[in-house]
């Protein structure tokens, strides 16, 4: 029988660790074994889920990898729902997505029983799920069938799905493996979420598909693992630039004692990377003063994965990020819609390459829109200086990137104006040392109304993740507009 790569990988290094936590260890042949009677559970007597859509609620660890590959060898597609979403997001997923199945924890159950029972879908709690002797059958999943749908927010007022195929999952991977050189010896903590590649893809398959150990955390949670650091428990670290921020900001705080320990198990880290936003070079050289560690940048997309990086072996440049992964064709096209040929000139980063998606979920216009002549357009601008590209920004004003989050400020708009007091509004992202960005908003308000940032983010808590909630609210007359109408963004920006 044919099997996926990352299951066949699997069984080439069964006996050895895959996840450690604290003193409970997990082989591969446990997430092989478990994986098997988890996809039995779900095919019932189906005999392949051909592309059903399973979403998930579960935090980092055993029964998250078992499920999704439960999901994988089954037939299915799977669809990791975000921790963090708030019932209305939930449902905007499990609607969008057309899931069939929810698998959730007992312990995160609460947060979606309702929502299956209202929307008629299946809940299945994985701890109630008994694994039986017998070896259960499963099929053949071709690579190139469906695989993964994460939603991504951007350009359009709500998210939308970004479909991958296994093939792509596997060019995704196979790309970081060569090129960040992953070995079987490496140990890594992941802690980032995993309803997106950062942690799905860069962390978490990278490793289980070089037989290396994962160390979960239910969270970022910085004294954990700076113990963990200090112990030389890892050699591989990932991580958003907010994240070193909020590291330096810890280990500065330490006593000098407490400090050195931290400090050495960076230093003596294989490989550190930091990704998803833009590194300031600032925190780049600082990074550098404090562990001796030459952060590896690099960029990528939840549509192709990771396509820029800086060299493992080699020179890596603060304020950029590098050059093509393996795999990966990269070309700038400038303003006036010619490819760029020169270096120092600007042009918006399009990529080609097996990792690239194929398709938005049930959005063909979208996704006929994103491509040009085969090339996945990323809307990011770019130019190449000395072999080395360098992020200039993004093409669209409403795209807001908060501590590695990607976030559409018609999402977070379209929710406020369903406040009672405001009549308009415009968000913007304002720069901020720790997040990047910051979420801000200009609101005008109905007559009479009055409105207080407080009042406001308590109103957001069950309608938004709290990542996108405003941090900054100013009340104004009227919204800056231009000559048609319409709000100027950048001049909204300078309100704050
Ligand atoms: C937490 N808060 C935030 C954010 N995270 N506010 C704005 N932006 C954020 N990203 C707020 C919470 O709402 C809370 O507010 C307060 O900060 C403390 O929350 P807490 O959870 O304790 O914060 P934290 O644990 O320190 O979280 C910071 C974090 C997290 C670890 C940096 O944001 C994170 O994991 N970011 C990574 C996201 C990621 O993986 N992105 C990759 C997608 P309050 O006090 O009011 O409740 S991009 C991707 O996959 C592409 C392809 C790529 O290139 O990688
Ligand atoms: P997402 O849609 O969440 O996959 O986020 C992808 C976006 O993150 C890209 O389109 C970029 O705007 C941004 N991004 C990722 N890595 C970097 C980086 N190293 N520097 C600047 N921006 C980045």
């Amino acid at each position: 029988m044919e099997e996926l790569t990352l299951i066949a990988r699997a069984r080439s290094h069964a006996d050895a660790i895959a996840l450690r936590s604290g003193p409970d260890k997990r082989s591969y042949n446990e997430l092989l074994e478990r994986s098997a009677f988890l996809a039995a559970a779900l095919l019932v007597d189906a005999d392949d889920l051909s592309e059903a859509r399973v979403a998930f609620l579960l935090p980092a660890g055993f029964d998250y990898i078992t499920v999704q590959w439960a999901i994988w060898r089954a037939g299915g597609v799977v669809v990791p729902l975000s921790l963090s979403a708030t019932e209305p997001e939930l449902e905007y997923t499990l609607s969008d997505s057309q899931s069939h199945w929810v698998v959730a924890s007992r312990a995160l159950a609460d947060k979606v029983e309702t929502l299956c029972q209202r929307l008629d879908l299946r809940l299945l709690i994985v701890d109630d799920i008994q694994s039986a002797r017998q070896q259960p059958r499963l099929p053949t999943v071709a690579t190139r069938r469906r695989a993964m749908i994460l939603y991504t927010s951007g350009t359009t007022s709500k998210p939308k799905g970004v479909v991958t195929t296994h093939a792509n999952i596997q060019s995704q991977i196979e790309s970081l493996i060569e090129a960040w050189d992953w070995q079987a010896t490496d140990r890594i903590p992941l802690f980032l979420p995993l309803h997106h590649i950062h942690g799905i893809i860069n962390v978490m398959s990278c490793a289980l598909w070089s037989g290396a150990v994962i160390e979960p955390f239910p969270h970022f949670h910085v004294d954990a693992i700076l113990d963990r650091v200090a112990e030389r428990a890892y050699t591989v670290f990932m991580a958003v630039p907010t994240i070193y921020v909020k590291l330096i900001q810890a280990l500065e705080s330490l006593p000098e004692a407490d400090r050195a320990g931290k400090i050495a198990g960076f230093t003596g880290m294989r490989l550190m990377v930091s990704g998803s936003a833009a590194l300031p070079a600032s925190v780049h050289k600082q990074w550098t003063a404090l562990t001796g560690q030459r952060l590896l940048e690099r960029y990528g997309m939840t549509e192709i994965g990771m396509a820029l990086s800086n060299p493992y072996n080699g020179e890596r440049r603060p304020g950029t990020v590098g050059q093509p992964l393996p795999g990966v064709e990269i070309r700038l096209k400038s303003e006036h819609g010619e490819v760029v040929t020169s270096d120092g000139e600007p042009g918006e980063i399009q990529v080609r390459g097996a990792g690239v998606f194929g398709e938005y979920w049930n959005r063909p216009e979208v996704t006929a829109d994103s491509f040009e002549e085969g090339w996945f357009r990323t809307g990011d601008m770019a130019v190449l200086e000395d072999g080395y590209f360098r992020i200039m920004g993004r093409q669209s004003v409403d795209i807001i990137k908060s501590g590695g989050y990607k976030l559409s400020a018609l999402e977070i708009e379209a929710t406020l104006l369903e406040h009672p007091a405001i009549r308009e509004c415009a968000v913007v992202g304002v720069p901020d040392d720790t997040w990047g960005e910051a979420v801000a908003v200009a609101a005008v308000l109905r007559d009479d109304a009055e409105l207080s940032l407080e009042s406001l983010r308590s109103w957001c808590r069950d309608r938004l993740s709290t990542y996108k909630i405003p941090k900054q609210l100013v009340v104004v007359v009227d919204l800056p507009r231009n000559a048609m109408g319409k709000v100027t963004k950048p001049a909204a920006r300078e309100l704050f």
